[in-house]
């Protein structure tokens, strides 16, 4: 029995596949995390959601920014992007199973045993665990929440607020929650967010660093493994901190770990691009 970590599938379910084989993954024995991002862009983006539905026991999964566009888009909130992939998952016959399924997903993951998180983008410098675990829930339970449900995707996209304060009320206070757990690249120390840079660490504007790079950062003591971020090929260079995201999508690799020997695989991604 291991338990492995996979970075952004974006539908690119050869190299998962490639990645599953080489370990020899037993979903019947092992668990298989994911960042997030399991759709979208990449070739068959539902041919992975029907994959991974169906060996769902054995995932631990938390909600990328593009899983949440395909809710929105799903019902009718926002419509299809140029490049996306999306329109085979909502048009197909089991649809409502797959998204359903989706919905009921978490934005962060803590084992307590491992002292390890999982989150698509990352954890706000100014947050604890308790704290994060604590704002992911409330995403959670309106993501869930038949009623709240539409309300949550119609206000969930925009990059205000930039900074979290714990006044913030409805769908603005869960806009910034979100975009804290699912786009946050670069932020201040006090978790004022850029979403609009995209390049890697050393991209940063005046005044902001990397997120986990923040030195007075409240998850110091848990490590934390998180995709999202393709410009850093894998490399955070900062202790307990994992970036598996190895930018598939654009033709570079997916990368899978063994959670507890930190053990990387790697598979190419070329025939993707
Ligand atoms: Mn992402």
């Amino acid at each position: 029995m291991a338990t492995y970590a996979v970075g952004d599938i974006q539908g690119c379910i050869k190299p998962l596949q490639c990645l599953l084989e080489r370990v020899d993954f037993d979903p019947a024995k092992d668990k298989l995390w994911l960042v997030g991002d399991l759709v979208n862009r990449g070739p068959d983006s539902l041919g992975t959601l029907r994959y991974l539905y169906n060996i769902r026991e054995s995932l631990v999964c938390v909600l990328g920014n593009h899983d949440l566009h395909l809710l929105a888009v799903a019902n009718n909130i926002e419509r299809l992007k140029k490049g996306d992939t999306l329109k085979e998952i909502i048009e197909a016959p089991d649809a409502a199973d797959l998204l359903d399924w989706l919905r009921h997903q978490k934005l962060l993951h803590y084992d307590e045993d491992r002292n390890t998180a999982l989150v698509h983008a990352g954890i706000p410098p100014q947050w604890s665990i308790d704290k994060a675990l604590r704002r992911a829930a409330e995403v959670e339970e309106a993501l869930r929440d038949d009623a709240r449900f539409p309300l949550f995707l119609d206000g969930m996209y925009g990059n205000e607020p930039a900074k979290w304060n714990g006044e913030l009320q409805g769908v603005s206070r869960l806009r910034v929650i979100t975009n804290y757990f699912t786009r946050m690249r670069f932020c201040k120390a006090d978790g004022t967010l850029d979403l609009k840079t995209k390049e890697g660490a050393d991209s940063a504007p005046a005044g902001y660093a990397p997120w986990f790079s923040h030195k007075l950062r409240k998850t110091r003591e848990q490590r934390i493994i998180f995709g999202h971020w393709a410009a850093l090929e894998g490399q955070a260079n900062e202790p307990g901190i994992v970036a598996l995201d190895t930018g598939c999508v654009w033709g570079a690799s997916m990368t899978l770990m063994n959670i507890d020997s930190g053990i990387k695989y790697n598979c190419d991604c070329m025939e993707q691009a």
